[in-house]
């Protein structure tokens, strides 16, 4: 791999010393990043022949993001020539902005990012860029004006996944008959703003606006997580008596949602009272698919990690990359879910 320049990181190492000692408006750092930060930084002093990429994930929400931190991580290894630097932001944006800002003033060679939400991302971008590091956004997208303040980024076309959820209801209705009767629907949201809501909702709704009896009569945000997902559940089911499908963003929120129905005394799933629409299809969501708890799960990949260490090749030998790369996707219902389960490793 790429050697890298001595000065790069002795100038690296002088913003890091005026970071740490408060006297540049790159932010104030806690004294534990700042203890990582100075770690970090003599590790790369001393091993100035790895690629160093910095990677800000949001957080931990769910059994997806999980997946999709593991699959970086086994990607960009010591062993295959990189130091990642990885911190988790805890859902929050700001936690994202103080990441990217001690990435710049450490210097690392990549910045790898899957944005909370997608908007509020230009100034930051605009350092990193000045500071001459490429940006590569991964699931998530940033909403920017200039789209040259990220490299490029790879992920889900989240919209796509809400239309086929949408047109997996559209068929799923004709086949029982049901497609003249009012269905009622709720939408349990992930986080507001971010692509995955965005997109799913968008997708769905564009589907669900061509028929008049299909009434959405909620949407809320349960952000993506199990216990949200349960506890919005329970206040729809009180809310509304007569719910016909419940439309929810990830697996997570649906298995608490589903726990929230069964306490509730009422049926879900295949042959149940409210047919159920999931995203992600982690194991444990196609399982319940499999023994029929869930109707569908519209699949979203995070195995992303191959794909940043072959774009992060691709630029090292001074090679263009695409500006968008699309991960590919399925659907699962009863009818093939047992084809693909065993090999489902998260
Ligand atoms: O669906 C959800 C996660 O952005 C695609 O974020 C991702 C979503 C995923 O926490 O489970």
């Amino acid at each position: 791999m790429w050697k890298k320049g001595v000065w790069k990181r002795l100038a690296g190492a002088a913003v890091l010393a005026l970071v740490l000692t408060g006297q540049c408006g790159c932010g104030v750092f806690s004294n534990a990043v700042k203890d990582d930060m100075k770690a970090e930084d003599a590790y790369m002093e001393e091993n100035g022949n790895l690629v160093v990429v910095g990677f800000s994930q949001i957080g931990s929400e769910s059994v997806w993001r999980t997946a999709n931190t593991a699959s970086v991580q086994r990607a960009l290894t010591k062993e295959k020539g990189y130091f990642l630097i990885y911190r988790n932001a805890r859902q929050k944006q700001e936690n994202q902005i103080k990441t990217l800002r001690s990435f710049i003033s450490q210097r690392v060679d990549y910045i790898v990012f899957s944005p909370v939400t997608e908007s509020g991302w230009d100034t930051v971008l605009k350092e990193a860029k000045a500071a001459g590091i490429p940006v590569i956004l991964i699931d998530r997208k940033a909403d920017v004006k200039d789209d040259s303040l990220y490299t490029t980024w790879v992920g889900s076309d989240m919209r796509q996944e809400g239309e086929k959820a949408g047109k997996w209801l559209e068929q799923h209705l004709k086949k029982a008959g049901r497609q003249y009767e009012d269905i009622n629907i709720v939408v349990l949201q992930g986080t507001p703003g971010s692509s995955a809501e965005l997109g799913r909702t968008t997708g769905f709704d564009a589907i669900a606006s061509r028929y008049e009896n299909w009434h959405i009569l909620e949407r809320v945000s349960g952000d993506f997580t199990t216990a949200k997902g349960k506890e919005i559940m329970k206040q729809l089911l009180k809310r509304y008596p007569d719910i016909d499908v419940v439309v929810s963003q990830n697996d997570d929120m649906t298995f608490g949602a589903l726990e929230a129905i069964e306490e509730d005394g009422r049926s879900a799933g295949v042959g149940g009272e409210i047919t159920v629409l999931s995203f992600d299809a982690v194991r444990e969501g196609l399982e319940m698919v499999r023994d029929g708890r869930i109707n569908v799960d519209i699949e979203c990949n995070p195995e992303q990690g191959e794909y940043v260490a072959e774009i992060i090749e691709k630029l090292e030998r001074g090679e263009e990359v695409e500006k968008a790369y699309v991960v590919e996707e399925k659907v699962f219902t009863k009818d093939n879910v047992s084809d693909y389960i065993d090999e489902r490793t998260y």
